[in-house]
Formats: structure tokens, C-alpha cells, sequence
């Protein structure tokens, strides 16, 4: 593959802020709508009978926070393109909108992509919406859940499986809906660590992918990914990174995306992995929010009653991969 300059700091690095890719308008706010709109059907089965006239009338910000409350059980969820990691029913709910398809197949940011994979391009199932209210607002259980509260240190690379580990290719897009800053958790990461390849990783309280001695990382300098709305902050499959807690009093919403060379596995098999630009292939097989969504219901459909992907944490048999012997 050729290499360009985007490439080239992303693979030295292991980041990469690119700024004003993204319109607000046109690209994100269409998210954040179909989200609220999300949080409407929530309210009218979950909230009080009295209560839900006057919530439906909160903006998005009290609304979440409200139905934050309700104790709804994997919330995080109904915000997710994703199936429920276990016990996969044919109910089971997922957040597929026209909006975010959108997202995923976006041009401005698919010519950021091919910069870094090359011209044969596969949408990386991967992915997640992250929806973080002020720290102080959280239950105490979802401080360090990665969704709503701080992202433990981890590599990406870490929550594929092991042919995926071995063979993908991936980059992650990372996109924020609201300023991102150190007082409200951006991300931080160390310069060039992802050049040590995977390392060893353990499973956190919830089950989160952490990296092993992680503690090691807190003392190191940090890299603040600090992002204004519009632009994107590309992430190398090793990049070792986590976000800072939200002490902000405002919410700091974000998505992140993940992409890998066509032709590899996805890490995520059975979930949709399709070709979102090609120059060899004439016509994708995928072209619309529909075709996309019915990707999602057949995977669905062929896990009912199972688990909806798995993978084994990196653990090496030895210590040798173990960020502790080789800092
Ligand atoms: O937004 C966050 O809190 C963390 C995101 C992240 O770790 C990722 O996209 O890999």
C-alpha cells in the first residue's frame, strides 16, 4: 500500500485529530434527533403514567438524565448498532437509523479512511454512541462502564476476536457531538505506544476489555485528544488510550466508528461487515439504510436464544506481552 502522510503520522503516532470534516447540521444532528426520539418511546412505556407529558416536553439533556433513572434494564443498548453480547432475542432492540447509516457511509469521512486503508473498504461492526453525563450525575456502578461513565485503557485491537487480533486491519473514527476537553473526558493516549503491538488485557468489573498494568500508563505523558464538533480523531488498532471522567456540568456525546481493509475478517463475526467504497467492484452489495438494517436482523435472526459474537481477552501464555516488562 501506498503510504501518505495521514497514514504515515496515524501509524507513527497512533492518532490523528482531523479537523472539520464533519457540518453539525447535515451529519450529527440528524443522530442526535433520532436519539431523542429514542428516549420518547422509553418514556411512554417506562415513566410514570402522571409523568410522561410533562417529560416528553424536556430537551434531550433532561430527558436522558430522566430516563438515566428509570433503572431500564442494558439502556445502553437502545443507543447502540449492536446485539446484546448474550441471550440474543428476536425483540431485542438496537439503534439502526437512517442518520446513522448516513454516518457510517459519510464521503467526507470515507476520504479520510481510504488515506489510511487503501480504496477497498469494509464498515467494521465494531462500533458504539456514547452518551456521558455529568460525573456527579451517575450511578455509582457506571462510573467506569466505558458508555456512560470513563473508558478504562485499553487497545481496540483487544475486543476482536482472535483471527481479527491476528489478520484486521482496522482504524477507529472517533466523532464528537459535543466539544470535547479535558474537564469533560476527552480521550488521552501516549505517543507512539501502539508500536509495542497488543498486549496482554484483563476483563474489568463490567466485563470492559482493560489493559493489563494499566496503572503503568497514569504516571506516563499524556496526549489530551481534546476535539471541537465537525472534526474526527483517528485511532491505530494498537493505540493504547481511555477517556477522562466528564467533571463537566453538560453531557459529552460522541461515536465511534471502525472501518478495516476489505477482505479481512471482521473480528465480529456474525455481525454486518460490508464494503462501503471500492474501486474494484462496480456495484457494493450494500447501498441503502434498508439493505443495512436487514444485514442486522438476519445476524440477529441467526443468533436467537445465543450469544451474539465472542472474544478471548489477548492474554499470552507468558508475561512477555505484558505492558509491565516492556516499559
Ligand atoms: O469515548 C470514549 O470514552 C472512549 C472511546 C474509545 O475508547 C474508542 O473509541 O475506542
Amino acid at each position: 500500500m501506498m503510504t501518505n502522510s495521514l497514514q504515515k503520522k496515524l501509524y507513527e503516532n497512533g492518532y490523528l485529530v482531523v479537523k472539520n470534516v464533519l457540518n453539525f447540521r447535515r451529519d450529527l444532528k440528524p443522530i442526535l434527533n433520532d436519539m431523542e426520539f429514542v428516549m420518547d418511546c422509553l418514556i411512554q412505556k417506562y415513566a410514570k403514567k402522571r409523568e410522561v407529558k410533562k417529560v416528553l416536553n424536556f430537551d434531550f439533556k433532561k430527558k436522558y438524565s430522566y430516563i438515566s433513572k428509570l433503572n431500564i434494564n442494558d439502556l445502553d443498548q437502545y443507543f447502540n448498532t449492536r446485539l446484546p453480547r448474550d441471550h440474543v432475542k428476536k425483540d431485542s432492540d438496537y439503534f439502526a437509523t437512517q442518520s446513522l447509516w448516513n454516518l457510517i457511509t459519510n464521503k467526507n469521512i470515507l476520504d479520510v479512511v481510504e488515506k489510511i486503508l487503501g480504496k477497498e473498504i469494509m464498515s467494521n461492526p465494531v462500533q458504539n454512541t456514547r452518551i456521558k453525563q455529568p460525573e456527579k450525575k451517575l450511578p455509582k456502578g457506571s462510573i467506569h462502564d466505558g458508555l456512560s461513565g470513563r473508558t478504562p485503557w485499553h487497545q481496540d485491537a483487544a475486543v476482536l476476536n482472535t483471527r481479527g487480533q491476528k489478520l484486521t486491519d482496522m482504524v477507529t473514527v472517533w466523532i464528537p457531538f459535543t466539544k470535547t476537553t479535558k474537564k469533560n473526558g476527552c480521550m488521552i493516549t501516549v505517543k507512539e505506544i501502539n508500536k509495542m503491538g497488543l498486549l496482554n488485557h484483563v476483563s474489568g468489573y463490567r466485563g470492559q476489555v482493560e489493559l493489563k498494568n494499566s496503572k503503568l500508563l497514569d504516571d506516563m505523558d499524556h496526549i489530551y485528544l481534546e476535539a471541537n464538533v465537525g472534526d474526527l480523531i483517528l485511532l491505530h488498532k494498537h493505540s493504547i488510550h481511555c477517556s477522562l471522567p466528564n467533571r463537566s456540568n453538560d453531557f459529552r456525546i460522541s461515536a465511534d466508528l471502525r472501518y478495516n481493509v476489505a477482505g479481512q475478517p471482521s473480528g465480529r463475526e456474525p455481525l454486518p461487515n460490508f464494503y462501503v467504497r471500492s474501486k474494484n467492484k462496480k456495484n457494493l452489495k450494500v447501498q441503502n439504510f434498508k439493505q443495512w438494517l436487514s444485514l442486522w436482523e438476519k445476524a440477529k435472526d441467526r443468533r436467537i436464544g445465543k450469544y451474539a459474537f465472542k472474544y478471548p481477552l489477548p492474554t499470552y501464555k507468558n508475561n512477555k506481552r505484558d505492558l509491565s516488562n516492556l516499559v
